[in-house]
């Protein structure tokens, strides 16, 4: 079956929050969204593949099964917002904006990538985008972000900074640190926690003494909410709300926002910790994009056949992509000591 293709019993998406989002985006828009869903689902295919063919080396951690977390979020973002995000990134920067084919490069270690190849996989990087990168220490990246919100408001600008972490980064110390001084401080920082039920091989209900997420923001008194992650304008509608208390002054959001990941944690997880049932379950009821293009099938604004041929369309722009990053150079040996340490500026001095 292809991706995209109409099941029967995937779940509707809410209709109020379609209507609502349709009143406020437009059609174009969300064909635009429906594409770069494709996009990323196509994205990941092609780098699972090229692991496995070792073209991408070291850590690749493919985002399938998340997709309306990434663009449902970055939909209600502006240009000037600031984003981070965990390792796990490579939907993030796809939705970002930022070009197929420098991810690629950058996952394959070439001089093309977006990080010059020497990021990889977990640390993609666009600083026109305000993409402040993927992180590997899982919670970092969430510290990081705040010091972004808090540059943001004192500078005065009207942006917030979205900070993705996943459910098995919620008990770490610095977390907890970052939400308190950004409650206290009032800072626009969105934190999304992308609860995929899995931190590695772990089940949150094995690790979490509390798996109602949205309670954690109680200790900081933070407006918080739960979302359902596989339906893109329930994402969009709840980022959207919080973006625009933030930058009315109105301080942080934590979002519990409920997602799945299609496999496992690393390309090197057999995935035995749950069932291939499991799995499909989610597959057949709540995948992010067949909902999605249901529901555009339903309301008349596109065919099956136009979604099919999206599809083709991704499949082939990924291909290229593939082949770009493949027939690129790896950096230069020199490459290795550049951008380590900030030049001496002797005028700055
Ligand atoms: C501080 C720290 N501890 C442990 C690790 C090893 N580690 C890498 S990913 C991961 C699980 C994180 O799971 P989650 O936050 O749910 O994100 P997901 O992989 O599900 O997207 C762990 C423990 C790490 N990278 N950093
Ligand atoms: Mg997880």
């Amino acid at each position: 079956m292809a991706d995209t293709e109409t099941t029967v019993q995937a779940q509707e998406l809410d209709g109020e929050l379609a209507a609502t989002a349709r009143e406020e985006l437009g059609d174009e828009r969300i064909l635009e969204m429906l594409r770069t869903m494709v996009l990323l689902r196509r994205f990941e295919h092609h780098a699972g593949r090229a692991y496995q063919r070792r073209k991408i080396q070291g850590f690749c951690h493919l985002y399938s099964g998340q997709e309306a977390v990434a663009v449902g979020s970055l939909s209600a973002a502006t240009m000037e917002d600031y984003i981070v995000s965990h390792y796990r990134e490579h939907g993030h920067a796809l939705a970002r904006g930022m070009e197929p084919k420098a991810v690629m490069a950058e996952l394959f270690g070439k001089v093309t990538g977006c990080a010059g190849g020497k990021g990889g996989s977990m640390h993609l990087y666009d600083v026109e985008r305000r993409f402040m990168g993927g992180w590997g220490i899982v919670g970092g990246q969430i510290a990081l972000g705040n010091g972004m919100a808090f540059a943001a408001k004192y500078r005065e600008e009207e942006a917030v900074c979205i900070a993705y972490l996943g459910d098995g980064a919620v008990h770490q110390g610095i977390v907890h640190e970052t939400l308190n001084m950004a409650q206290v401080w009032g800072l626009p920082l969105i934190a999304i926690v992308e609860n995929n039920e899995y931190a590695m091989g772990t089940a949150l209900e094995r690790v979490s003494a509390v798996t109602d997420l949205e309670k954690k923001a109680l200790a900081y008194d933070m407006a918080a909410e739960t979302v359902d992650g596989q339906d893109v304008f329930a994402v969009y509608d709840a980022v959207k709300r919080a973006r625009d208390r933030a930058v009315a002054g109105e301080g942080p959001t934590w979002m519990d926002i409920h997602t799945y990941r299609y496999y496992g944690h690393s390309m090197t997880d057999p995935a035995t910790y749950r069932t291939r049932e499991e799995v499909d379950e989610v597959k057949d009821l709540k995948d992010p994009i067949v909902r999605l293009s249901n529901w555009m099938i339903a309301e008349g604004m596109a065919t099956q056949e136009e979604v099919d041929a999206i599809d083709d369309e991704m499949e082939e722009l990924v291909k290229e992509c593939v082949a770009f990053a493949d027939e690129s150079d790896q950096p230069d040996p020199s490459a290795l000591t550049a951008d380590v340490y900030v030049e001496w500026n002797a005028d700055i001095d």
